[in-house]
């Protein structure tokens, strides 16, 4: 260890300070995170909102779907449609957190507001963003592709995080093949093919798949010391009126490639499986259901998966993620959040960043392109 050289510019007698902040970085290492599974507090829903066939927002259920159980071979064609029965949600139009503040806004009160002088928190949370976001922070200890931009607000004591899209996923997004564009599609085909509007009649499998139309839950919940509020896209519920309370009664569907050899069974237990569990553990969603098809988009099996079960079917596999990892790395990576978004200004954004085998780090930006709490939230929040 080396010791200060004497010409340091630092006056003696005051504690030396710390690297300029933009070079401190958070590391993304599994080895780090190894350590006892954090608090991780059970899910509560405390509403939800849907979008209809503009993406409009409505303070209700209206887009909920009911989930009619396939035949385990169903030969499904997902291809059908794409063509003359499709209409794709415009993804050039970023929406940020919008339709979370939207709901907010009308449901303030659910959410135990204490304005005080005291206090100056408008809401009783640490956290609000997107599930899709907290996925991506679970998986990044495992994540070798693609990094992430999450920008930052501290505003009356919560922070506000919505994801930037980085220039490669633009890239990626501006140049995709016709044949990835129509892969898209066949995930959205087969929630047609097994949803129905409500609980008492069939899927329409004739219809227009619009992916404007989304079901969204909000939950809270606490991870170790971080009171979170997110909200999920929710895909479909069971439809027996028995059936648990919300998010216990909520179907995560996905498609995916038919598993015919044992590497690509050790392929999808290593990476589909994380994505699979990361992104249904966070808001309590117990299952998936998964359409297994084939390369000309025909589903050839469909399985459930209990997420409970889902980190007991990868323990065969060698060097394979870990549940603990994923929590404690996203929980440390709010604690850095809330150490560094230390100014509360709506119009301050903390980009953070990250790259696969590099550390995040993180730049701070006043009244830029990035800023994301519109006005009508913060006037809204202020009066
Ligand atoms: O504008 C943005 N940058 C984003 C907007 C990024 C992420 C999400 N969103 C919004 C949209 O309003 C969407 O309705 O989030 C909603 C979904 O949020 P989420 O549940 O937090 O996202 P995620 O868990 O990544 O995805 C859930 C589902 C996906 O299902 P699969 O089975 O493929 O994981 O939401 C859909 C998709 O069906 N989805 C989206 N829908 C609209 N816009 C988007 C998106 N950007 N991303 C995923
Ligand atoms: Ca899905």
């Amino acid at each position: 260890k080396h010791s200060r050289p004497n010409h340091h510019p630092y006056k003696s007698g005051t504690t030396p300070r710390q690297n300029p902040p933009s070079s401190q970085g958070l590391s993304t290492r599994r080895e780090l995170y190894e350590r006892d599974f954090p608090v991780y507090k059970q899910p509560v829903e405390v509403g939800c909102f849907s979008l209809d066939s503009e993406r409009r927002f409505f303070n209700d259920s209206r887009q909920m779907r009911y989930y009619v159980e396939p035949d385990r071979n169903p030969n499904f064609d997902l291809r059908d449609g794409y063509k003359d029965r499709f209409i794709k949600r415009d993804d050039r139009v970023k929406e940020k957190l919008d339709h979370i503040l939207r709901w907010i806004l009308a449901n303030r009160s659910k959410l135990s507001s204490r304005v005080t002088t005291a206090s100056p928190r408008a809401l009783d949370v640490d956290i609000v963003t997107w599930r899709g976001h907290l996925t991506k922070l679970l998986t990044s200890p495992y994540e070798t592709r693609e990094g992430w931009l999450l920008a930052v607000t501290r505003f009356r004591g919560t922070l506000y995080i919505s994801e930037v899209e980085t220039e490669a996923a633009r890239r990626d997004r501006e140049n995709r093949e016709e044949r990835h564009e129509e892969m898209m599609y066949w995930g959205y085909k087969f929630e047609q093919y097994t949803c129905a509007d409500n609980a008492h009649s069939v899927p329409d499998p004739g219809g227009v798949v619009n992916t404007n139309e989304a079901f969204c839950t909000v939950v809270q919940t606490r991870l170790a010391d971080h009171r979170l509020l997110f909200s999920g896209e929710v895909d479909c519920r069971d439809k027996d009126p028995n059936a648990p309370a919300p998010p216990a009664c909520y179907i995560e569907l996905k498609t995916s490639a038919e598993i015919c050899t044992p590497k690509q069974r050790s392929n999808f237990h290593r990476f589909k499986l994380l994505k699979w569990w990361a992104q249904s553990f966070l808001p309590g969603v117990p299952r998936v259901v998964a359409g297994f098809r084939d390369h000309e988009g025909v589903v050839v099996t469909v399985d459930t998966f209990p997420i409970s079960k889902m980190s007991h079917l990868i323990k065969n596999e060698h060097n394979c993620w870990k549940p603990t990892v994923c929590m404690n790395f996203c929980c440390d990576f709010l604690s850095f959040v809330k150490r560094i978004a230390a100014e509360d200004n709506p119009s301050v954004v903390y980009l953070f960043s990250w790259e696969p085998h590099r550390d995040v780090t993180y730049s701070v930006h006043r009244d830029s392109q990035y800023s994301f709490l519109p006005h009508w939230y913060v006037e809204e929040m202020t009066s």
